[in-house]
């Protein structure tokens, strides 16, 4: 037994190794006197769909030994099969961060979505006290008025959602490398080989769940299972602020009273077929052999949902590691007006954001500027390009039009570029290949070279 479940130091770390990758995680331990680092080594892409490989070996450092993984420090883990996977999902995500902010609506139903002034539009979400009154997800607004007309109704506020998203999946990042974000509010991660972590999968999940509620002051419902289909089951079972552990030997009495509704991948459609022929329940559709159900729905859909209603499905986590966006902002000391300074600022910003797009091998088609005021009032403005770039004059040559065409009034408390619209090769066009700069070449080299960013543009300084 190792007492070693803990807060991580830092987000687990992966490199690159020969044929496959090695992860590091550095914790402390529960007693925080020693630190553990923490190696899992994969062979293949995690990409390709082959995430697991075999457990490499663990090293520690401080008070605690390890023994290899091959000793069998996976644990409790052994009743998951090959795999541990955990899913989290937040409860009533939107309607839970608007309560956080607004302390008043404490214990009140509170549906964001649409106004029902509007008279059209439909509900994102609502808490669980509105859904008591039937109230949930894409029903139209005027009917969530009827059922709950004292209800707090709420626009939107995606910034505000994201923010916290982002730290969320920060947290998450700091519990396996391998996390596969599904939505702004849900993810996967496969937590294979870090069972040792922690006494059982109950105090896992606990962990998991704690973390985020440290982090953000917001519930999340977990699942943890053999694979993401019954992860995701189990983390839905028991919203809100559920942890659902189901191992091997547990699968069969959640899964098999389930409607066929329940299966990955069948909507009202193939429910009705599966029920026309019979089926209702999973257990129904366990009682048919592969060649019955191929029969009745297809090769492809009948194995499918075969090997679902027999809990199997080996779908890798697969971590998204393609940025979507690169970018960089900085809030100043004291607030400064448009001028020599600021745009000085915004060279450098462009700078920092044109050598992290090079480096990660992409070009970039829009643009985005954004600024704040002193009094927190934001803006952005976006440019897409015809062509794609990664050429710091261009980009600079883009931003600063957007600057220009915010007509700044007052001095800037915040100045930020990003870009967006990544994409790793450019069509060749009729106006033929982007220009690549020759001049930022020698420059992104020669700092290379010297492990910093020593040689600037005059426009920089
Ligand atoms: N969302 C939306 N429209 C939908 C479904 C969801 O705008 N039809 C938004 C609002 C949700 C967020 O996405 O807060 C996350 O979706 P979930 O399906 O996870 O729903 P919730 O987190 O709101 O509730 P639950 O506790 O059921 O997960
Ligand atoms: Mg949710």
């Amino acid at each position: 037994m190792y007492n070693t479940n803990g807060r991580p130091l830092r987000p687990a770390r992966t490199a690159w190794e020969g044929k496959g990758f090695v992860t590091e995680t550095l914790r402390q331990t529960r007693t925080g006197r020693a630190q553990i680092r923490f190696f899992r080594v994969y062979h293949g892409a995690p990409s390709a769909g082959r995430g697991l490989g075999e457990p490499g070996h663990c090293a520690a450092t401080g008070r605690v030994t390890m023994e290899p993984m091959d000793k069998g420090l996976r644990g409790w883990g052994r009743e998951f099969g090959d795999r541990t996977i955990m899913h989290v999902d937040m409860d009533a995500f939107f309607a839970q961060v608007e309560v956080l902010d607004h302390p008043e609506y404490a214990g009140k139903p509170v549906i964001v979505g649409a106004l029902p002034e509007s008279g059209r539009g439909v509900v994102s979400t609502c808490n669980y006290i509105a859904r008591r009154f039937g109230v949930h997800s894409a029903m139209p607004i005027t009917r969530a008025a009827k059922l709950c007309p004292h209800a707090i109704f709420l626009r939107p506020r995606m910034a505000r959602y994201e923010e916290i998203s982002a730290r969320i999946f920060e947290v998450l990042t700091g519990f396996s490398p391998l996390v596969e974000p599904l939505s702004i509010d849900e993810a996967f991660l496969d937590m294979t080989g870090c069972e040792h972590f922690y006494r059982s999968a109950r105090e896992m999940g606990q962990a998991v769940k704690s973390a985020i509620y440290e982090a953000t002051h917001l519930t999340a419902s977990v699942g943890i299972a053999p694979n993401k289909f019954l992860a995701k089951l189990a983390s839905d079972s028991e919203k809100p602020d559920g942890l659902v552990i189901l191992k091997i030997s547990d699968v069969d009495r959640f899964l098999l009273p389930l409607p066929v509704r329940a299966l990955w991948g069948v909507g009202p459609k193939t429910a009705e077929r599966l029920q026309s022929a019979g089926l209702r329940t999973v257990a129904d559709i366990r009682a048919r052999s592969v060649a019955e159900l191929t029969q009745l729905m297809g090769d492809s859909l009948g194995t499918h949902i075969w090997l679902l209603a027999h809990g199997q499905d080996d779908r890798a986590v697969v971590p998204d590691t393609e940025a979507k966006s690169i970018g960089r902002e900085t809030t100043f000391e004291t607030d400064i007006p448009d001028g020599p300074a600021l745009r000085a600022h915004l060279a450098r910003l462009v700078a920092s954001v044109g050598l992290r797009l090079r480096k990660a091998g992409r070009y970039a088609r829009t643009v985005t500027v954004k600024i704040r005021y002193p009094d927190f009032e934001t803006h952005t403005k976006s440019k897409t390009l015809s062509t794609p770039t990664r050429d710091d004059d261009t980009l600079y040559r883009e931003a600063s039009a957007l600057l220009d065409a915010f007509r700044l009034r007052r001095p800037l408390r915040l100045l930020g570029v990003y870009v967006s619209h990544l994409q790793q090769y450019v069509q060749p066009s009729l106006f033929g290949q982007p220009e690549e700069n020759r001049l930022t070449e020698v420059v992104d080299a020669i700092n290379e070279k010297l492990g910093r960013r020593v040689v600037r543009r005059g426009r920089e300084l």
